[in-house]
């Protein structure tokens, strides 16, 4: 199939999740065209089957905004025609469904008609096209989807919940490539972050509100206080400098490293010993399945869909948002004997398997073979 995929290219979940699998379906001997307006972070152009088509918005001095949806419409349209695509697949509900829409309308007028799979991801769902300024377009445009997925059964029920939706959502979750953990334990360098006897604790995010950062700082003082160890700040954002404020006033600046966004996240997972995910929303977590694909524990919130990738007891500990004291006793419990982190580790990574890509990816071709039949008029 020729399939176009259209994403955010920054760091961050549903980016991260689109390019994996437009690299995934490539591998498969799809051709696979990114739409997007930079290069997407994980995407090495030199990969068989896959290319990039950038959308450019000049800038005009009538415009306060830049009309990006506009760009991405045309740019969609010429994709389409020169490559002959067969199918859409927009991730991210805001601006990506309705410029995928009107794509389409503009393609029907040529006698073009292409299906558009919609891909739900979170906060275009729960934060930002709840906004009273987008719901109305949001709305319209899951509608006029041929298909839609959501990341998350618990998703799929906000969407449900939230807006006024006549099509049926399909759940695919997201996926991890598990060859990508097989890095040797040798290889990852510990001593450069910490000392042997330093227990290496590590979160990552964009630092935005939702992820509640201050929590992650917060929760390795008290764990500090009772078992060496050091905290890596993965990413960049927002609240990183109230971070960085709070490390400072609890005197633990020296013993917390914010490396800023990074290409190394397989390394610095390699070497961890304990995720921190307190997020406040979280339609699935990404980054804490990740972290479990290498066989890191995970403390994170019971909100959204983390319950549906982190097994209480099992893969880590889950606990109701802001409550800092739970995510400490149980963060100890793990830490605190060496034969009690070995097994919560394995079972980590045994949780991991359930979201390979390989089967996520049967899944996904599926819906887009479901997605020419689904086509709406
Ligand atoms: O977490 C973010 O704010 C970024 C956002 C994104 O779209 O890049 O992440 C959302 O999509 C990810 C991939 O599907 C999910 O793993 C995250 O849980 C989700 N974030 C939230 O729901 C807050």
């Amino acid at each position: 199939m020729n399939i176009a995929i259209v994403c955010y290219p920054t760091f961050g979940g549903s980016g991260v999740v689109a390019t994996e699998l437009g690299i995934a379906l490539a591998k498969k001997g799809h051709q696979v065209h990114f739409v997007t307006y930079k290069q997407p972070v994980r995407l090495a152009l030199l990969t068989k089957n896959v290319h990039f088509h950038e959308v450019y918005v000049p800038e005009y001095p009538l415009f306060q905004y830049q009309p990006y949806e506009l760009a991405l419409s045309s740019k969609l349209v010429d994709t389409v025609k020169l490559h002959k695509i067969d199918i859409l697949h927009v991730h991210y509900a805001i601006p990506h469904a309705y410029a995928g829409y009107m794509a389409k309308k503009m393609l029907k007028e040529e006698g073009i008609e292409i299906p558009m799979v919609t891909t739900l991801h979170g906060t275009d769902i729960t934060l930002v096209g709840n906004h009273p300024f987008y719901k109305p377009a949001v709305t319209f445009s899951i509608n006029k989807s041929d298909v839609v997925t959501s990341v998350s059964e618990s998703l799929r029920a906000d969407t449900l919940r939230l807006f006024d939706i006549k099509r049926y959502i399909t759940v695919i979750p997201n996926f991890i490539d598990m060859t990508k953990s097989h890095i040797s334990f040798t290889d990852c360098q510990r001593s450069q972050m910490a000392n042997d006897d330093e227990k290496i604790i590590t979160h990552i995010s964009n630092f935005r509100k939702v992820k509640r950062v201050g929590d992650v700082v917060k929760v390795f003082f008290k764990i500090q206080e009772k078992i060496p160890a050091r905290l890596l700040m993965v990413g960049d954002g927002p609240e990183r400098e109230r971070a960085e404020k709070i490390a400072r006033r609890l005197g633990i600046e020296e013993r917390v490293i914010f490396l800023g966004n990074s290409n190394e996240i397989e390394k610095i997972l390699c070497f961890s010993d304990l995720f921190l995910l307190p997020s406040e929303k979280e339609s699935f977590g990404l980054s804490a399945l990740e972290a479990m694909s290498f066989g890191v524990p995970v403390i994170s919130t019971n909100t959204g869909g983390l319950p549906e990738v982190n097994q209480q007891g099992f893969s880590g500990f889950l606990s109701d948002v802001g409550d800092i004291d739970a995510m400490v006793e149980k963060g100890l419990y793990i830490l605190s004997d060496e034969k009690r982190h070995k097994i919560f580790k394995e079972n980590a990574k045994q949780t991991a398997l359930k979201f390979d890509v390989n089967k996520v990816v049967l899944q996904y071709e599926a819906v887009y073979e479901s997605a020419f039949s689904n086509m709406l008029t």
